[in-house]
């Protein structure tokens, strides 16, 4: 029977139960040791992403018909959902539309105050790290 060693690579010995599956992608990345019966197993740490929430604030003039409307096209929400969330800003100041990564939230914020700004009402959107 063939003694096979096994490299962990960036890893502790305490580790070695946990580590990750052995992976065979890419260039071979082995230095030369395939087929020597050394595993190499890399583990990839998952990091969760930094979460957003993009808010709606109130004011004086924007219509409720185009608060709703804008939680519909950019927000995913149905005509009830989106009708609630208005009415919590008309009646807090403040309220949540969704929680993003960086980029989506940053994107919904610009396309929110574009069409704003397009039909000259004072909504505004913002984004606050979560
Ligand atoms: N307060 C506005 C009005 O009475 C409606 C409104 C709701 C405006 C939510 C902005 O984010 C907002 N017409």
């Amino acid at each position: 029977m063939q003694a096979v060693s096994v490299l962990l690579l960036g890893a502790g010995a305490a580790e070695v139960a946990m580590a990750d599956r052995p992976r065979r992608a890419g260039p071979p990345a082995d230095g030369g040791r395939e087929g020597t019966g050394t595993a190499v197993l890399t583990r990839t740490r998952t990091r969760k992403p930094n979460l957003y929430r993009v808010l709606l604030l109130n004011d004086d003039y924007t219509p409720m018909e185009f608060v709703v409307h804008v939680l519909e096209r950019f927000f995913n929400k149905d005509r009830a959902e989106a009708t609630r969330i208005m009415m919590h800003v008309h009646q807090n100041g403040v309220g949540e539309c969704g929680v993003f990564t960086y980029e989506v939230a940053e994107t919904k914020v610009t396309l929110v105050m574009d069409l704003a700004r397009k039909h000259m009402h004072p909504l505004q959107c913002v984004m606050e790290k979560k």
